[in-house]
């Protein structure tokens, strides 16, 4: 089973932009769609869209948990989020420009985590994982979700011997790190910061890192991304595809590859199939939705270099 874990899941309301946004001005919107929003429910979509089991975990807040679960049950997401009383789950608005413009993103604040609605997120890991069980824990931290909660969870995922993937940012993914798990997805800037924790060259660096990290899936912007994996490193090109919005491509990536890499073990075939869901996942509007036979066609177009 993988299980997704969200700390701080969201409601996406999409934007669409008659004209290119412009400051001062107001700015008129052709359409308004809601998807999920949350780096673990779109590992959890793109898992199940795929079909492998998964299972979506964390918080959500009880004043609009309707609202967030509509979403959830429209995606076909299975999941067991834990209510923060009084909470509401914070909207992010992405506003998509015409003609492939791109979007950009605004986020709510958080609801605030309480003592009691932890230790029932940390005692669902301790009673259902087992080291047969792949767990990704993605996103930002709510407020009050301090950096040695996310440090306690991660020690219990490890205890268990579940696979342990982590698609965070900033402190959280500097611990992440320092703890040893099995998979991050660090930035050029985050994979700079990881290494000047290290000694020697950067490819000394690179040697003890991986030595701590099984996976690291370091995006490289236009220039795809590499994959550092039981000491060989891996250029990913992705294919050229028309990029209609691209929020949630990265989460597609980790949740694809991630799904594939439960079944064949095959860091390749894994690359390849994260990479390409990710492709076809820009070409549609929303933060989540791709066509996984669009990425069956895609696939071949995704080049791994050995290096
Ligand atoms: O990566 C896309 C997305 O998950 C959006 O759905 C939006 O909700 C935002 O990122 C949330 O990001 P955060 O880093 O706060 O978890």
């Amino acid at each position: 089973m993988i299980y997704t874990i969200t700390l701080n899941p969201a409601i996406d309301r999409l934007l669409f932009l008659e004209k290119e946004l412009t400051k001062r001005k107001t700015n008129r919107t052709s359409k308004v769609t809601y998807d999920i929003g949350g780096k673990g429910t779109h590992g959890s979509y793109a898992m199940t869209r795929l079909g492998v089991s998964n299972l979506a975990l964390g918080f959500a807040g009880e004043r609009n948990f309707a609202a967030f679960e509509e979403i959830l049950m429209q995606k076909e997401i299975s999941h067991r989020f834990i209510q923060i009383p009084k909470g509401l789950t914070r909207e992010s608005i992405v506003v998509i420009e015409p003609d492939n413009q791109g979007s950009t993103m605004l986020t709510e604040p958080s609801f605030s985590v309480g003592e009691a609605e932890k230790q029932q997120l940390l005692l669902f890991l301790k009673k259902y994982l087992t080291e047969e069980d792949i767990v990704l824990i993605a996103g930002s931290l709510p407020e009050n979700f301090q950096i040695n909660d996310l440090a306690e969870l991660i020690q219990a995922a490890k205890e268990k011997q579940a696979f342990v993937a982590c698609d965070l940012s900033g402190e959280a993914l500097l611990l992440a790190a320092q703890l040893g798990v099995d998979f991050i997805k660090p930035n050029e800037f985050e994979l700079t910061e990881l290494l000047s924790e290290k000694t020697g060259t950067v490819e000394e660096a690179l040697e003890q890192l991986s030595r701590e990290i099984t996976c690291i899936a370091a995006s490289k912007g236009e220039k795809g991304s590499i994959c550092y994996y039981e000491g060989k490193q891996y250029q990913v090109l992705a294919p050229k595809v028309k990029e209609i919005n691209d929020t949630g491509a990265g989460d597609c990536f980790v949740g694809a590859f991630l799904a594939e890499f439960s079944k064949c073990k095959d860091i390749k075939e894994a690359l390849k199939t994260g990479s390409a869901c990710a492709a076809s996942k820009v070409q549609y509007e929303d933060s989540s939705y791709f066509d996984p036979k669009e990425a069956d066609i895609l696939k071949q177009q995704v080049k791994i270099i050995e290096l």
